[in-house]
Parts: structure tokens; C-alpha cells; sequence
């Protein structure tokens, strides 16, 4: 079976040459206007980057290389032990390629990262270490990160002059895909430091696939845990694997204009080796406004459920909600900056939680969670300020991790970084490809704008 190193070199040729010709012919076609609105409202509806991977349609949500959530769940193989999700390693080798791979290539794919993520760097271990149990998990995963820039290939052989530029692609790939490797290791850790005085709760594995590790190295799994705090049955471990799975899976990217994919790019435009350009992606992911709010969504459930008498007192919810937004408080887990409709990747999860009604009958914060999508949409319409009324991707995942045991709220967003890292490295990798530049966009100053209103 071919590697993704030689299924990548294949379709290479025809994307560098689809690229020349539209620098060539096509390159003074306007792609859109940008309006003021725009250059003051966060560059909304501003079509300026160029992104490979997945795009992002308002109406119907994510597509990886034009594949739904649902065409993804249907076609990309799961070569894992049990499960009824595809691996995010399939995911990873469809968007590099741009083609669904077969069940050979996706299982030579998860076992090469299995052996790439076997061993942490020392140096990474010391700086792990020294690090305060309360420091921010996201911060930890930031400068786990960084500090691995230490051993990149690309940054050294860069240095010493020794790749040119249209060979870069080839050690950012190596780069990209030992840190991909290197996430449940570091995951595994920055858990333990913070849980567990920084002793191991799990053991890692070159037999199993990503996610699996993840989990074992969380302590989720029967078997590996050291310590013996996993009070999951098998099948809720089985459960857990595959919520893992379903949601690293397809938080892996949502286009390029987001506030981690975009710094990944923009940091890795100036050249800056993988490690350090997704370490400034992760520090984006962690803002309340964008990764971060998978926690605050936790926090919110979990006090609202405290403040109500039952889920079923549907006006209860309405004030709550209401005394949130009359102090100036956004509803955490609802809006969208670019989508219009519930994300999909939402509902995704949702489902998770339906097939299995058992298991989730007694948790009040699962069923208010799900309560909340019916009521929190018409309270967010009447208020009238949210362009998108609708849950996000953040409105049901952190909750669910909490069912089964992950009560550190602010490492949901280290999960959200794991899966996080396939896309914006994918798209590093495409950007050394074709030798996209330096990014440098011009700016302007109040007096720059107002001129423009006078001209026009
Ligand atoms: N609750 C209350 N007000 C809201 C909400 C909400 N959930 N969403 C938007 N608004 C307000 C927003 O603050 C803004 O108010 P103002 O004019 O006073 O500044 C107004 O509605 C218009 O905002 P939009 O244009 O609809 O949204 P924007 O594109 O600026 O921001 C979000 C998008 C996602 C940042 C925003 O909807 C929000 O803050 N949501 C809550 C936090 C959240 O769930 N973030 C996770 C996003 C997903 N992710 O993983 O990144
Ligand atoms: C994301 O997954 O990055 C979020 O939905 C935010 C976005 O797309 O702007």
C-alpha cells in the first residue's frame, strides 16, 4: 500500500501546476469586495485565504474535501478494535490527499503514527514536569509544543541550508506528522500533571489507534490504568473510545478563517516550523469565544441546573437564560460566526448521546443540555443580537466527556487541540507545497477609512 508521503507525492504535480496557471491567467480575477463593515466587523464575508482541506457552507456546515459529516461516517474505514466511527487517522490521510482511503492505507497510516507518538522528547518531559499542577492545561499543551520545536526537521535542516524551497513540504510533512503522533503522549500528560501529580494513568500503545491512546492515557480504559481510578464499566470505556473518535474526528477543521487554523497559517507563513506555528494556533483555541467555550458550556450547565427547580419548567430556563444576556453575558455553546443553521457537528454529537438512552436517562446536565437546544434558539431570536440562534460545536461535547469521568473543565479544549491539529498542519503542509508566501496583508487607520468614504 502506498504511504501518505507517496500518496501525497502523486496528486502534488497536478495542484502546483492548477496553481500556476491561475497565478498566471486568472491572477487579477477579483475574488469579492471588502467593505468597511468587514475590515472593522472581525473580516466577516472577507474571501482572502486560501484553504484546501474542508469549506464551510452557512446553511449546511462543514464538508472535508467535499464530504459531509454523514459521507465521512459512511465512507472513511475505521481500521480500529471495535467501534462504529471512523478513525480520525482516515480523516487525517482524506484531507491531505483529498482522497478516502482504503482500509490498508488507513491502517499503515494509524500504525505509523502509533510508532511516531511512542516516546516524548526529554526535553519536553523536564519542561512538562516543572510545570505547575494549576497552570492552565492550555498553556501546558502551548509550550509542550513549542518546546519540541527543539527537534524539527524542518527548522534544522532550514538553518543549515540544506532544502530548497520546493522541498520544504517534505520535513514540514515529517514535522506535522510527529506532532500529530506526539498528542496523546503529551495529552496523557498535561492530564496527569494536573490530576495525578504528573504519575501516568495509562499505558501507550503501538497496537492500538489514536483515540484508543488517548483514553488509556486519560485513565478511561479498563486495563491500563495504573491507578486505578477508571470506575467506567467495559462498555462504557468501549463508549468512551468512541466518543473520542466521533468527536477528534470531526473537529479536526472548519476552513480556514477560524481563530486556530488561521493563526497556524499565518505563524507558519513566516516559516516557523510546525511546533511553534499550531503552539500559537492552541494559544487562539484557548480564548472563551472559540475553544474555550466548551468549558464555560460545562460551567454554565452545571450552575443553571443548581438554579432551576426541573428541566421540564421551560419558563425556569427562559428567565435563567434571560438574566444571562440582561448582564451583558453571551450564552456560551450558541452562535456562529460564519454558520446559520445548527452545526452539524453538533448534531453529531447529539446523536451520540440519543443511541445510547440508557446510559444518559439520569444525567440532568445531558438532558438540559438537550433541553436548552429546543428553548435557548427562540430566546437568542427574541433578544434579537445573535446572527445564529442556533447550538454550536461546543454545546454538547464538553458535557458529554464530563458524563464519563473528565471533570477538569478547562482540559476539554486540549481535546478540542488534539483533533484540531490535523487540519491547519494539513493545510501547512499544502502551503510549503506551493510555496505559498509570507502573509502581509495591508492595514488601515481610522483617517485611511474615512478617506475612502469621501472618495466614494
Ligand atoms: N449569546 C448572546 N449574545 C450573542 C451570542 C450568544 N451566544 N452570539 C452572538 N451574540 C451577540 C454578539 O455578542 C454580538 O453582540 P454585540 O453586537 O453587542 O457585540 C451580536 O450578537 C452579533 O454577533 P454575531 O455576529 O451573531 O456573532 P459573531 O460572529 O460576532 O461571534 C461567536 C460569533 C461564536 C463568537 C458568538 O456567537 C459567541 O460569542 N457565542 C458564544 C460563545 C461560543 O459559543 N463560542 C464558540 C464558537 C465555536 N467555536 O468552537 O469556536
Ligand atoms: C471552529 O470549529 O473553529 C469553530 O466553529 C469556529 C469557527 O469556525 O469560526
Amino acid at each position: 500500500a502506498l504511504t501518505l508521503k507517496e500518496a501525497l507525492e502523486n496528486v502534488i504535480p497536478k495542484k502546483r501546476d492548477a496553481v500556476k496557471k491561475l497565478k498566471a491567467c486568472y491572477g487579477s480575477t477579483f475574488v469579492g469586495p471588502i467593505t468597511i463593515s468587514s475590515v472593522l466587523g472581525g473580516m466577516r464575508g472577507n474571501q482572502s485565504m486560501f484553504w484546501q482541506g474542508t469549506s464551510l457552507d452557512p446553511e449546511h456546515g462543514i464538508k472535508f474535501q467535499g464530504l459531509t459529516i454523514e459521507e465521512c461516517q459512511n465512507r472513511l474505514p475505521n481500521t480500529g478494535i471495535d467501534g462504529d466511527n471512523f478513525l480520525p487517522e482516515s480523516m487525517l490521510w482524506l484531507l491531505m490527499t483529498g482522497g478516502v482511503p482504503t482500509f490498508q492505507q488507513a491502517a499503515s497510516l494509524r500504525k505509523e503514527l502509533a510508532i511516531r507518538g511512542r516516546k516524548l522528547p526529554h526535553y519536553t518531559e523536564k519542561v512538562l514536569s516543572s510545570l505547575p499542577k494549576d497552570m492552565h492545561p492550555m498553556t501546558q499543551l502551548a509550550i509542550g509544543l513549542a518546546s519540541m520545536n527543539k527537534g524539527s526537521l524542518f527548522a534544522t535542516n532550514y538553518q543549515k541550508g540544506l532544502i530548497g524551497k520546493m522541498e520544504f513540504w517534505k520535513d514540514t510533512l515529517e514535522d506535522s506528522l510527529n506532532l500529530i503522533a506526539s498528542l496523546p503522549l503529551l495529552t496523557g500528560r498535561i492530564y496527569s500533571n494536573i490530576t495525578n501529580e504528573g504519575h501516568p494513568l495509562g499505558q501507550y500503545s503501538e497496537e492500538v489507534d489514536w483515540c484508543t491512546n488517548i483514553c488509556s492515557l486519560l485513565g478511561m480504559t479498563n486495563g491500563t490504568n495504573s491507578s486505578n481510578t477508571c470506575n467506567l464499566t467495559s462498555q462504557q470505556s468501549l463508549d468512551f473510545i468512541n466518543l473520542m473518535r466521533l468527536y477528534t474526528g470531526i473537529h479536526v477543521d472548519h476552513e480556514g478563517g477560524n481563530v486556530s487554523a488561521h493563526t497556524t497559517h499565518l505563524v507558519g507563513s513566516a516559516l516557523s516550523d510546525p511546533y511553534l506555528s499550531y503552539s500559537s494556533g492552541i494559544m487562539g483555541l484557548a480564548g472563551p469565544l472559540h475553544g474555550l467555550a466548551a468549558q464555560e458550556v460545562v460551567r454554565f450547565l452545571i450552575e443553571m441546573n443548581s438554579n432551576i427547580s426541573s428541566i421540564a419548567r421551560e419558563q425556569e430556563i427562559k428567565d435563567y437564560l434571560w438574566k444571562i444576556l440582561n448582564s451583558n453575558r453571551v450564552i456560551p455553546g450558541y452562535g456562529h460566526a460564519v454558520l446559520r443553521k445548527p452545526d452539524p457537528r453538533f448534531t453529531a454529537m447529539l446523536e451520540f448521546a440519543q443511541k445510547r438512552p440508557i446510559e444518559f436517562e439520569n444525567d440532568r446536565n445531558v438532558l438540559l443540555m438537550q433541553k436548552l437546544a429546543e428553548i435557548a434558539p427562540k430566546v437568542l431570536l427574541e433578544h434579537g443580537k445573535s446572527k445564529n440562534p442556533f447550538p454550536n460545536v461546543d454545546s454538547a461535547s464538553g458535557i458529554l466527556f464530563y458524563h464519563y469521568g473528565i471533570r477538569e473543565l478547562l482540559f476539554f479544549t486540549v481535546i478540542f487541540g488534539c483533533s484540531r491539529a490535523m487540519g491547519p498542519l494539513t493545510q501547512l503542509v499544502w502551503d510549503r507545497i506551493l510555496g505559498l508566501p509570507i502573509e502581509r496583508p495591508k492595514s488601515l487607520n481610522l483617517e485611511g477609512l474615512e478617506a475612502l468614504t469621501k472618495a466614494s
